[in-house]
């Protein structure tokens, strides 16, 4: 059984993985504007991936009878002032998503809720995941992305990322 305090926070998280495909479409659209093509379609599959995260929640809970409530989706803030700036906020917001998963998971572990916890186990390794993939192009900015070589090669390289 399903508590309305959980239900109530995993509508939520419907809300933020929207926003979180919302925030790489719009990073996906700096990266469009200036000639970086790679980059753009890397945060395009990755919004994509976003909109996946908010249907599996989507799922569960019409799957476990409960009512979705679909909520306004914020507007991201485009304050960017380099590539750098878009990879740090991208691995900050990962590291504010992962944040709010284990929240969930904790929540639904003194409810007892072991099914919740089940579910959300796919999301923490996730999470693991992305927070990975988001530090290594840090990384690799960092190493490669201060000449205009290295940032062409990093641009064909992030560009090969398809949809799963
Ligand atoms: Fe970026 O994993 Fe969902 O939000």
């Amino acid at each position: 059984m399903i508590s309305n305090k959980i239900a109530a926070l995993l509508n939520e998280q419907i809300n933020k993985e929207l926003f979180s495909a919302y925030l790489y479409w719009d990073m996906s659209h700096y990266f469009e504007t200036r000639g970086l093509d790679g980059f753009a379609q890397w945060y395009m599959v990755q919004a994509e991936e976003e909109y996946d995260h908010a249907q599996r929640i989507y799922r569960y809970l019409v799957d476990n009878d409960i009512c979705v409530t679909l909520t306004a989706i914020e507007t991201p803030s485009r304050k960017y002032e380099c590539v750098m700036d878009v990879l740090q906020s991208a691995y900050e917001h990962e590291e504010y998503i992962t944040e709010s998963i284990h929240n969930l998971y904790c929540a639904a572990h003194q409810e007892k809720d072991l099914r919740t916890m089940e579910f959300l186990n796919w999301f923490i390794n996730e999470q693991a995941e992305e927070e990975t993939h988001a530090r290594s192009m840090i990384d690799k900015m960092k190493l490669f992305g201060n000449d205009g070589k290295g940032l062409y090669q990093l641009n064909r390289e992030f560009g090969k990322r398809n949809s799963e």
